[in-house]
């Protein structure tokens, strides 16, 4: 860190934590280094999943050739089975030694947490799709079982792709095609394997502090080279196998599929990194890119599932479909909209650790393990992360309009609208892309076009969710802008009287350091600071502030990706039974309350007030992941988990 962040780092870590005095600890086992054993869980589980998948392997290779019979199931098979188990062994030796503390067991006392380690809200197997791995985690041997299962499904699923449908009248044969076959299985079982070891070494180098990436890409600046050339020396070996006289695939001369034999569809799976791999295959290069897109799919799950630290889980690897809050309609039709206007909620949303505690309306509770409540939740309050941020008072008096995309049962389907304007309109950002932190703002590609603060390159805003929010801290008070990232959309139920919402927010966070006004507002007409400061204007609501009176973009500190998915009038929950509520989640605990393992946001149904008009409150449970800024993300405590809540009035226009 050089000095110039110095100062700044103390500053923001104030300001986001609404003045607490008391440094932010989290309960980090002091048995030993979390460190040392996130970095055995990456390796070790890819030395598995080599191994796993080189046996099986071999053994396909083995029935190419025509050593064992055509018939052999290689996943049964004796020599496969032991392998794979001895590798195993091998896996869960290596973690109960770096994670299963001085006795070197894992379950037993001094094992690292689960929650350092970034496993603590996992609580079962994560999976991957297309296998059953569901074990629950309770202790690092959890872990060994989980990443040996997903391990041993992707080896098998890619070399039951690679292998699994090539014509078994060829093996053995020395021909043409059988060469061709034996290269289609080498080098796209070599892929996967090259591809995963670039993954995990790049990983690997960000837990030793060599960088802060995201992998591949830009990552350790050297598995983006590593993957292309392992891809590009695939591509060859298939294609002057089985490319015909010009030892390339296309051009006419390629081995008919038919007599080389491969899956006629693509795998049913979508790689995080590279798209859906779903094609019908018919030719040569069709197997190329099939292939090359499995070993993605494969390579890129068991490298993030080894790093449950640092990244999320791709939804994408997940055997289980999330619920779907926004589904397409089954009547399509522009039949109307609705829109909703924010009313004021508490006058009081609690103050850091809610000392002093929120004042009534409450809208939901924080619980401890025994469900015993350890505090009230404000309505129209903002509550994040797992330091101790004093609760935000939302603003009040704004309208943000949903249009009605068609109908699907008894419910009306919302998605994005335009509006009237940027105020009310409902549409995500982009597509161009501006620096936050300039204003006008120079167009950009990366945070290092705008001076290299994380997100300060961002798409444009289009709508945005309520005018800015302001903290009030002293001198270190802040004011948030929060933008639509993505269309929101949802549902509404007018028989059940109740609506849900996905809103994907990206909240803008400028440090104004006016604690009368940390957000300009709009005074006697004319803006009292920031960018438009003395112009004309029109307040919304009790706070009086105003898109129209943005804060000064140089004062742009960082951005809270906050994703209300879903916002509900029902209830929303979040559990936590070991105290860490999100992925890689290393702080256990909720807003400053290191006992809170269960949060819970409780909204009120759509109640008739006039015609077509109702009045109601959505509430929301849900995990904000890394801003990118590590200010940011010490000060808040993110990863961590989040809960809103806001009262208003619904509108139904349906002309
Ligand atoms: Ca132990
Ligand atoms: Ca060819």
């Amino acid at each position: 860190m050089n000095c110039r962040r110095r100062p700044r780092l103390a500053l923001l870590a104030l300001a986001v934590t609404a003045g607490a005095l008391v440094p932010v600890m989290g309960p980090r086992a002091a048995q030993a280094d979390p460190v040392l054993c996130e970095r055995a869980l990456s390796p070790e589980s890819a030395k598995f999943t080599r191994s796993a998948t080189l046996a099986l392997q071999r053994c396909e290779d083995a029935k190419v050739i025509g050593t064992v019979p055509p018939a052999t199931d290689c996943s049964t098979d004796g020599g496969v089975v032991n392998a794979i188990g001895r590798a195993q062994a091998k896996l869960a030796r290596k973690v109960a030694i770096r994670c299963g503390g001085q006795d070197h067991t894992c379950g037993t006392d001094d094992d690292e947490s689960l929650v350092s380690i970034g496993w603590g809200a996992i609580g079962t197997c994560l999976g991957l799709k297309g296998a059953s791995c569901g074990n629950a985690i309770g202790n690092c041997g959890d872990i060994v079982t989980c990443l040996a299962c997903v391990g041993q499904a992707a080896a098998g699923q890619t070399v039951a792709l690679d292998y699994g449908s090539l014509n078994s009248a060829q093996f053995g044969t020395d021909s043409p095609e059988n060469f061709c076959q034996r290269s289609i299985g080498q080098a796209s079982t070599k892929f996967f394997l090259d591809r995963l070891k670039a993954l995990q070494k790049c990983w690997d180098g960000r837990l030793k502090g060599h960088h802060s990436n995201a992998c591949p890409d830009p990552g350790d600046g050297k598995a983006v080279t590593r993957i292309a050339h392992a891809e590009e020396s695939k591509v060859s070996r298939i294609c002057r196998a089985c490319g015909g006289a010009d030892h390339q695939c296309g051009g006419g001369d390629d081995l008919a599929l038919g007599q080389v034999g491969f899956a006629a569809q693509c795998s049913d799976v979508t790689a995080p990194s590279d798209g859906s791999c779903s094609a019908t295959i018919t030719d040569m290069s069709g197997v190329v890119t099939c292939v090359d897109c499995d070993a993605t799919f494969a390579s890129d799950c068991m490298a993030d599932l080894g790093v449950s630290a640092l990244v999320p889980y791709p939804q994408d690897c997940s055997p289980t479909t999330p619920p779907d809050f926004c589904p397409a309609p089954v009547v399509p039709a522009m039949i109307g909209q609705i829109a909703f206007t924010g009313s004021p909620g508490t006058a009081n949303c609690g103050g850091a650790r809610f000392s002093p505690p929120a004042d009534p309306p409450f809208s939901g509770e924080v619980d401890d393990g025994n469900g015993m409540k350890l505090a009230d939740l404000g309505l129209g309050c903002l509550y994040s992360g797992s330091a101790s941020m004093a609760g935000v008072a939302l603003p009040d008096g704004f309208t943000s309009i949903l249009a009605i995309t068609g109908t699907s049962g008894s419910t009306l389907t919302l998605g994005g609208s335009d509006g009237t304007g940027p105020a009310d309109c409902t549409k995500g950002a982009g597509p161009a892309m501006h620096c936050v932190n300039a204003n006008p703002g120079a167009s950009c590609t990366l945070d290092a076009d705008c001076g290299g603060i994380p997100s300060s390159c961002a798409l444009d805003a289009n709508c945005f969710f309520g005018p800015p929010t302001p903290v009030s801290n002293g001198a270190l008070s802040i004011c948030i802008a929060n933008a639509l990232r993505t269309d929101a959309c949802g549902v509404a139920d007018l028989t059940a009287m109740s609506t849900t919402l996905a809103v994907a927010l990206s909240s803008r966070l400028y440090l104004t350091g006016n604690a009368a006004s940390p957000c300009p507002r709009c005074d006697s007409g004319s803006c009292t600071a920031g960018e438009r400061a003395g112009m004309p204007c029109t307040g919304v609501g009790t706070k009086g502030t105003t898109l129209e009176c943005p804060p000064q973009s140089s004062q742009f500190i960082g951005t809270l990706p906050v994703s209300l998915v879903p916002a509900t009038t029902g209830t929303s929950m979040l559990p936590a039974p070991n105290g860490a509520f999100c992925p890689a989640q290393t702080t256990a605990g909720a807003f400053g309350l290191a006992g809170a393992r269960l949060i819970r946001e409780v909204g009120q149904p759509l109640t008739l007030a006039g015609l077509g008009t109702f009045t109601t409150a959505l509430g929301a449970t849900f995990c904000i992941p890394a801003s990118g800024s590590s200010l940011v993300d010490g000060a808040v405590g993110l990863p961590g988990p989040g809960a809103l809540s806001i009262s208003g009035t619904t509108t139904v226009n349906i002309p």
